[in-house]
């Protein structure tokens, strides 16, 4: 115990002298011209250094939360630009430092011209990531919530943002600050012990113990385990479209996206590429991927594009299996039977049966039999007759995707994790709790199981980032843009 403190706190002291505690400037607007730009300047010279270029009423007498309006002049006395400056002062901004934000016009060369003046004037151009690290290493947010800022500029759709910003409120790290907090208890306890070795007493409840950590285990395994759905509602769900040459894939894709995008022929293996593009729909971003047909054939370049479909639905959530009913059925059911059986297990499947326009007569016995068998797998819904050129069906498809989606994970009911970083902590954490609570079952005696309670107490820690090294925090801030 007192070892893990004493780690902990030294990391600390590490930590502070990483920052130095410099004043930083850097545009926190995206390159280019628009009609503001800003520029942040954080640091304990924040406001010595505004003033160098500010030609207005002194903002280093100007009290927090306040705007002065005012012109930037060079040293030449020449106004470069008017704008207005935003003050806020320590504690109370977002990296806990005194800042001043520049709102200027959005031209590049002004931005360029008046972060030259700020570092002439003493200020350090920001590295990527530096003030959101100020903000932690001053204790205004934790490491799981600047990453959540990092996510939350980053989101691309309602579910990315909305989970972005559960764990920017900290939902995530109040949950396992909470789990840590019972087993820093129970391992103080187990610690106390043995400074009673020879009394042979037992502090710690080995029953509470082993129900803890069973506890904290499937938590910890949930969030783990929810990494790959996170990273999809982050990134976009990949629905890969697969099916026979001509089935009328690409004419689907080009119907979801609204957009020409593919090409589409009556000729068998039009498409070999795989053609990709992104739709929110419902607040839910998903990557419609259109592959080559399946089928067996002597052209080099087809049979890569059918390799290619192949390896995407190894790592696609979603399969949208096209049946050409125009063609017959058993070959093609046969192929989607084969094929399913290697995607993840965890996958969603359609089967669309198209051309229902020029369809004359019903499905066999037999057919219906082979659709009966392929539902029996877990995630494959009743199959829907469609006809790709129609946007009515179209529009009945996104409809059951987005339906069955939720059902899987929604976003706005449970937090997922989406970051690698977290998961391969989790899952540290994870092992360690695995020995924790094998040890507690053979009876191991308490030394032993208090290093591996410290071990998983270690890896929980360092999503939080109540314990971190220089390489980690360094690691994740280097991933931030400048000005952020
Ligand atoms: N009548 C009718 N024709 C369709 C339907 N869907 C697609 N087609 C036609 O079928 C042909 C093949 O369509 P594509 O979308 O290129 O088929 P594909 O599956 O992408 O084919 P490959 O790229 O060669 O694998 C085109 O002539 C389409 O116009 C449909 O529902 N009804
Ligand atoms: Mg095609």
């Amino acid at each position: 115990m007192w070892n893990l403190i004493f780690l902990s706190m030294t990391g600390m002291t590490d930590n502070k002298n990483f920052l130095e505690r410099r004043t930083i400037a850097a545009p926190a607007t995206p390159k280019g011209t628009g009609a503001l730009a800003v520029i942040r300047l954080s640091g304990p010279e924040a406001f010595v250094i505004a003033d160098k270029v500010w030609a207005g009423r002194s903002l280093s007498d100007c009290p927090g939360n306040t705007v002065r309006v005012g012109r930037i002049v060079n040293a030449a006395g020449e106004m470069i630009d008017q704008g207005v400056a935003t003050v806020f002062r320590a504690p109370a901004s977002f990296t806990g430092e005194d800042t001043v934000e520049f709102s200027l016009h959005g031209s590049e060369w002004i931005v360029r011209e008046v972060m030259g003046l700020l570092v002439d004037a003493g200020a350090a151009p920001a590295e990527p990531g530096e003030f959101s690290r100020m903000a932690y290493l001053n204790g205004k947010l934790d490491l799981a919530q600047a990453e959540g800022i990092a996510d939350l500029i980053a989101s691309r759709s309602r579910a990315a943002h909305r989970l972005a910003v559960s764990q920017l409120r900290g939902t995530f790290s109040r949950e396992l600050n909470s789990l840590r907090d019972q087993l820093v208890e129970l391992d103080s306890l187990l610690e106390l012990e043995l400074d009673f070795s020879e009394e042979d007493v037992e502090f710690a409840d080995r029953r509470r113990l082993l129900d803890l950590t069973e506890r904290t285990l499937k938590k910890v395994r949930r969030l783990a385990d929810s990494y790959r759905r996170g990273k999809a509602f982050k990134e976009g769900i990949p629905v890969v479209i697969v099916g026979q040459p001509n089935a009328g894939k690409s004419t689907l894709l080009n119907n979801l996206l609204q957009e020409d995008r593919a090409i589409v022929s009556s000729i068998a293996g039009t498409t070999r590429d795989v053609i990709e593009d992104t739709r929110e729909i419902e607040g839910i971003l998903l990557r419609f991927q259109d592959t080559a047909g399946l089928r067996d054939t002597e052209d080099e370049i087809e049979r890569e594009g059918i390799e290619r479909a192949r390896a995407l639905l190894r790592k696609a959530a979603v399969g949208l299996w096209i049946i050409d009913l125009t063609s017959p059925l058993l070959p093609q059911l046969e192929e989607v039977e084969k094929e399913m059986g290697e995607m993840d297990e965890d996958s969603i499947n359609f089967l669309l049966l198209n051309k229902s326009d020029l369809r004359e007569r019903d499905l066999t016995t037999e057919e219906r039999e082979r659709i009966k068998r392929l539902m029996q797998k877990e995630g494959v819904s009743e199959p829907l007759s469609i006809t790709a050129q129609s946007t009515e069906d179209t529009e009945k498809v996104k409809e059951i995707l987005i339906r069955e989606i939720k059902k899987k994970g929604n976003p706005e009911e449970e937090f997922l994790v989406t970051n690698l970083r977290h998961r391969e902590a989790l899952e540290a954490g994870a092992k360690s709790l695995e020995d924790v609570k094998g040890g507690l079952e053979q009876g191991l005696s308490g030394d032993l199981i208090a290093q591996d309670i410290r071990q998983a107490l270690h890896h929980l820690g360092e999503l939080t980032g109540a314990i971190t090294t220089d390489t980690l925090l360094a690691s994740i801030f280097e991933n931030f843009c400048i000005g952020k």
